[in-house]
């Protein structure tokens, strides 16, 4: 079975990179599993400008026609519009015993657990925003903070791995972490397929034969 996955879209979101959705969602092939691998909404609910919500409408015209899986994240998490289509909403997702599909946040000791620090590390971006930083994903500033940024990012990445090896899949792919990465621990291959909220952004896609993650170039 093939499949592209991808995370972290963020509708709604001033980064999405919606231009750039748009011309991916148009190269999928219809024999290709289109699953999105979490907080695929900024923020259920809120307006959207109609840029955004056309890609919202194209997902639900593509799941007539090839199915669309969309597994929750932490923003997104009790999303479930009514009548979206034929997409299926899920909290986890699987692909035989190869891949295990989990957004992360419920691998994530970190965040939770911080959320006083997470909100004054928003509000001190936000401020750095209004006196006229470049405008940019809060993800995209904590990469700044490498050690906070390699603790998350492992953390995730560990607790994922451990999940996949006791279930018996060969691979997990999340999102949540914005960091697109691929690494083997413990025989266990993770793929994070990162965010489309800046560049480059990423898909994971899976063949019979591979799992490979791409970077979106010139093809779409
Ligand atoms: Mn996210």
């Amino acid at each position: 079975m093939n499949a592209i996955i991808v995370s972290d879209l963020h509708i709604g979101c001033r980064y999405f990179l919606y231009q750039g959705f748009e011309r991916f969602l148009g190269n999928i092939s219809e024999d290709h599993e289109l699953i999105l691998n979490g907080d695929i909404i900024d923020k259920p609910y809120a307006k959207l400008e109609p840029p955004h919500q056309r890609i919202l409408d194209l997902i639900e015209q593509i799941s007539y026609r090839q199915r669309v899986v969309w597994v929750r994240g932490n923003h997104d998490n009790g999303y479930l519009p009514r009548g979206f289509g034929k997409v299926h909403f899920k909290s986890l997702h699987t692909i035989e015993h190869r891949l295990l599909i989990a957004h992360g946040d419920d691998f994530d000791e970190i965040m939770p657990r911080n959320q006083a620090f997470i909100k004054a590390f928003k509000l001190m971006h936000d401020l750095r925003v209004k006196l006229g930083a470049k405008p940019v994903h809060v993800a995209h500033y904590a990469k700044r903070w490498e050690a906070f940024y390699r603790v998350l990012r492992s953390n995730v990445m560990m607790n994922a791995v451990k999940c996949a090896m006791e279930n018996g899949y060969e691979a997990v792919t999340c999102g949540h972490t914005h960091y697109s990465e691929v690494t083997q621990f413990n025989g266990v291959t993770y793929i994070n397929t990162g965010a489309w909220t800046e560049f480059p952004t990423f898909y994971l896609l899976v063949t019979p034969e591979a799992m490979t993650l791409k970077m979106v170039g010139d093809a779409f």
